[in-house]
């Protein structure tokens, strides 16, 4: 590894991407950032919050783009976090999805492939637990690991297993440096407003403040094992860092249902019954749902040493409190 090693980050302006160029400047990397768009309304945030950070433009459906991306920042670690990354979203947005969630992987694979630098450049594909979908009832107690079944349950997570199985086969094929974690939910401050985690929290600041009476949410049985974003970069790291490339299970271990979060989220502002406060909308429900969601991530504890800091009340906590202190200061008129 050369003394200042060299990232390039697609989905830069995105929550990991926000956490992943925080870190790699920690370590002492060179961190350019993939934008896309002709003016990305996220550019002037990107740059205020990591200066440091040099970005180039392109998108994941312009192979030409991300030859130049590569060409240019000729990266010692590529993480491919750049996705349509919404579920609800994907069942809208089928065609999209596949074109950037499913063949983007291949044109930022092939663009490394084309300059010449799969020997040399490490790959980190974002795969995801929803490829597991929820039908696969052999480990119903421990969670899902590296061998279980996959069985998708919408567009999004029939394109990530295109892009996960596109990631090995180029490992296999051309002896390339392709990690693929399995990344159960993560969220945190960075977290997009589209995401029934963050979508609680920024509402309940907002209750708090008087600002809004209630929050429209579609179902709420469902459950996710659900850690924290700043935990889980560290994981990706890991993962590229290690001798060989392979595939990881990042994960909390446990699993909770969204009304076990809207109970400690307006706990966290001092009422005890939420109900009176969500509205169910049917617009928020998608066509196939995964029930739930629980990993184990033995594999990444064991072979990468990888731990968390952050449990579920404390993530919770970290996000009301965010979202309480955001929300004040536009009140009092900083933001
Ligand atoms: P976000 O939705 O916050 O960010 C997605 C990023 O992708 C944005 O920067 C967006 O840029 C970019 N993007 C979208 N379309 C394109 C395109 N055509 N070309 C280039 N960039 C594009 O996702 P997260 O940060 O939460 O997740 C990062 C990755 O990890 C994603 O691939 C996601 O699917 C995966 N994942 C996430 C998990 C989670 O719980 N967060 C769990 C498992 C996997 P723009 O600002 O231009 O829209
Ligand atoms: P998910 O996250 O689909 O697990 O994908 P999301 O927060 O969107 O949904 C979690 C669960 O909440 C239910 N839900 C709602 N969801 C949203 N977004 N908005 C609502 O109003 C709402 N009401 C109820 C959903 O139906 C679902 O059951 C996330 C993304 O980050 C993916 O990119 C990633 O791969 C997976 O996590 C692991």
């Amino acid at each position: 590894m050369p003394e200042t090693p060299r990232a390039l980050v697609t989905g830069i302006t995105g929550q990991d991407g926000g956490h992943i160029a925080e870190l790699l400047h920690q370590k002492g990397y060179e961190v350019f950032g993939l934008i896309r768009g002709q003016n990305n309304p996220r550019r002037q945030s990107v740059l205020d919050e990591f200066p440091y950070v040099r970005l180039i433009e392109g998108d994941l459906t312009d192979p030409t783009s991300l030859v130049r991306a590569v060409e240019q920042s000729q990266p010692d670690e590529l993480y491919n976090l750049a996705a349509v990354s919404h579920v609800g979203y994907s069942f809208k947005n089928p065609t999209l999805t596949a074109d950037v969630t499913a063949k983007g992987v291949l044109n930022v694979l092939e663009a490394v492939r084309i300059t010449g630098l799969a020997p040399t450049t490490r790959v980190y594909q974002a795969s995801t637990s929803e490829m597991f979908g929820g039908l696969d009832y052999n480990r119903p107690g421990a969670g899902y690991n590296e061998e279980s079944l996959f069985h998708p349950r919408s567009p999004y997570g029939v394109a990530k297993l295109y892009g996960h199985w596109i990631a090995k086969n180029y490992r296999e094929s051309y002896g390339m440096f392709v990690a693929c974690g399995i990344l159960f939910n993560h969220e945190g401050e960075r977290r997009g407003l589209e995401f029934v985690t963050r979508k609680i929290t920024h509402a309940v600041a907002r209750i708090k403040l008087g600002l809004q009476p209630n929050i429209e949410l579609g179902d709420l049985w469902p459950k996710r094992d659900w850690g924290y974003a700043g935990d889980f970069v560290d994981g990706m790291w890991r993962m590229l860092q290690h001798a060989e490339p392979d595939d990881f299970v990042l994960a909390t271990g446990e699993t909770h249902s969204i009304e076990e979060f809207l109970t400690l989220a307006f706990a966290a502002i001092g009422v005890d019954d939420w109900k009176p406060y969500v509205v169910q909308n049917a617009a928020y429900m998608r066509p196939a749902e995964v029930d739930i969601l629980l990993g184990d991530p033995s594999k990444a504890e064991d072979v990468l040493g990888w731990t968390r800091r952050v449990d579920f009340p404390g993530l919770v906590r970290l996000m009301v409190e965010h979202d309480l202190a955001v929300q004040s200061k536009s009140m009092a008129g900083f933001v």
